[in-house]
């Protein structure tokens, strides 16, 4: 296993469009299993393969406290989404900034894991935030693009006082 660098706001690479993934090989199980160890030891309740300059459609979630629940999602595509719900996000890719942003409060989602085999998997609460954060990764979205230019513009001022005071 090998952690991965992550890539962090602005770069540009955050943006591209993740192509799906066609070849369920053992490079692909390494990759998710890479993933899962960066995602943990960030730590981290989500990463997509976007962040870790990947641009294919994985990404891998366990919102468990125990980090015994990993899960990994390949070509996922929202199926289903209803209701509304307001949770405060941060991201890797923006680190020590968080802001609320509104999601679909219950999704189902269709995908395959690593081995290629497809699967429906229905999600509410932090789940379901996090996978809704983690595809807009796959299509080079990020959290703070739900933001008034206003609230993002004060955000992004603090995301970069952080890392001069982080040195
Ligand atoms: O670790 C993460 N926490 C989090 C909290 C609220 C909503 C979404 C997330 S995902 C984030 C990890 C990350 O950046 N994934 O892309
Ligand atoms: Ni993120």
């Amino acid at each position: 296993m090998a952690k991965l660098d992550i890539l962090e706001f602005p770069d540009p690479r955050l943006r591209l469009k993740a192509e799906a993934v066609e070849t369920f090989d053992a490079d692909l199980k390494r990759l998710a299993d890479d993933m899962l160890e960066t995602m943990y030891a960030a730590p981290g309740i989500g990463l997509a393969a976007t962040q870790v300059n990947l641009p294919k459609q994985l990404l891998v979630v366990d919102v468990s406290e125990a980090h015994d629940s990993p899960l990994v999602l390949v070509n996922p595509e929202l199926r289903e989404g209803r209701g509304t719900e307001v949770c405060q996000e941060g991201c890797l890719s923006f680190p020590g900034v968080y802001a609320d942003v509104q999601r679909k409060e219950w999704i189902r989602v269709q995908a395959r894991d690593v081995t290629g085999r497809s699967f429906e998997l229905e999600a509410d609460g932090m789940l379901a935030v996090c996978i809704q954060h983690e595809m807009d990764h796959l299509v080079g979205k990020v959290f703070v693009d739900y933001l008034s230019p206003l609230k993002r513009s004060l955000l992004l001022r603090k995301l970069d006082k952080q890392r001069r005071h982080a040195g």
